[in-house]
């Protein structure tokens, strides 16, 4: 078989207990070594925190795996020869035997497939500034489109074009409910300044309506929920908008294209703020990862 559930999470599954399925395009790409390893431990141990079972997801030597041990996190966050994976990177993968981390598209239909409800990220992916040269827009907004998955982020990454990503996620039919705000959450920011139309307060809220939706049958979609980051924890929006100019400005000028584009900006951005931007990125993926716990948890006492 190409794809392999760990026993951890085939048990929960089984039993019917709360997972939540984290992705490793933010580990192995994403993230500075050697921090990146302790962060995806310190992830796993913050869904067991809230009392759910982590199922991180990569590609290791052609085997989608779903939940992985020690030694495979390892090598997601140490090998630098690990692949960027979108959903469509999957297959030809997984026939020639490599080895790369998911992304938001390829974690969210993986997990998808082997029955999680539940996903949590840092932001996702989107449109591009600069779409209108490039037509970079990420595969995590179609596939969110087809599967029924819930994903909890802060928005999705600045480095984008917020507005027409949003724009995007209407016509792709993706739900979006602010988590505490009827703002769109900035990533490094609390508020992208977008409006969301739907508000929800707590887990048991976002449980109702996942519930809802399932009633509802018909097509499936994601729902994202947009938590903001604390605002004692933002990266100084000053800062972001400065050093942001100047990282696509570099992008431009060294031709930096595909799936290249987004790790660029993210290390980008953590040298020139000194560790700044770093800090708010994971301190918004660490919110994001207790609160999809709580999710999961409130998911499974509904059902
Ligand atoms: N969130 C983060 N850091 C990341 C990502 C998300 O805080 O590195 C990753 C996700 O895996 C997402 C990917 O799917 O960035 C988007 O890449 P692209 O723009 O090439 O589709
Ligand atoms: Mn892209």
């Amino acid at each position: 078989m190409s794809t392999h559930v760990s026993e951890e999470v085939r048990e929960a599954l089984y039993e019917g207990r709360p997972l939540v399925a984290l992705e490793s395009t933010i580990i192995a790409h994403g993230l500075p070594r050697p921090r990146n390893l302790a962060v995806a431990r310190e992830l796993e141990q913050l869904v067991r925190d809230g009392g759910a079972v982590p199922a991180t997801v990569a590609v290791l030597d052609g085997t989608a795996r779903i939940g992985l041990d020690e030694a495979a996190l390892a090598r997601i966050a140490e090998d630098p020869a690990v692949r960027k994976l979108g959903h469509r990177d999957l297959a030809p993968a997984l026939a020639a035997g490599a080895t790369g981390a998911t992304t938001v598209s390829a974690t969210a239909r993986l997990a998808d497939s082997a029955g999680l409800r539940v996903f949590a990220t840092g932001g996702l992916g989107g449109v591009h500034r600069e779409w209108t040269l490039t037509q970079d827009e990420s595969a995590d907004l179609r596939l969110l489109a087809q599967v029924g998955i819930t994903v909890v982020c802060a928005g999705v990454k600045s480095i984008l074009d917020v507005p027409a990503t949003l724009q995007r996620l209407e016509t792709l039919g993706v739900t979006v409910v602010g988590y505490g705000t009827d703002r769109f959450p900035g990533f490094y920011l609390p508020s992208s300044g977008e409006p969301v139309d739907w508000t929800v307060h707590s887990p048991e809220e976002v449980a109702r309506v996942m519930r809802a939706r399932d009633e509802l049958g018909g097509p499936r979609s994601a729902l994202v929920v947009g938590r903001p980051v604390e605002t004692d924890r933002q990266l100084d929006p000053a800062l972001h908008d400065r050093v942001l100019a100047e990282g696509l400005a570099e992008a431009r000028d060294k031709g930096v294209t595909g799936q290249a584009v987004t790790p660029f900006l993210l290390a980008f951005l953590t040298t020139r703020t000194e560790g700044a931007s770093l800090e708010a990125n994971l301190a918004a993926v660490r919110g994001n990862v207790a609160l999809a716990a709580r999710i999961a948890a409130a998911d499974r006492a509904a059902r």
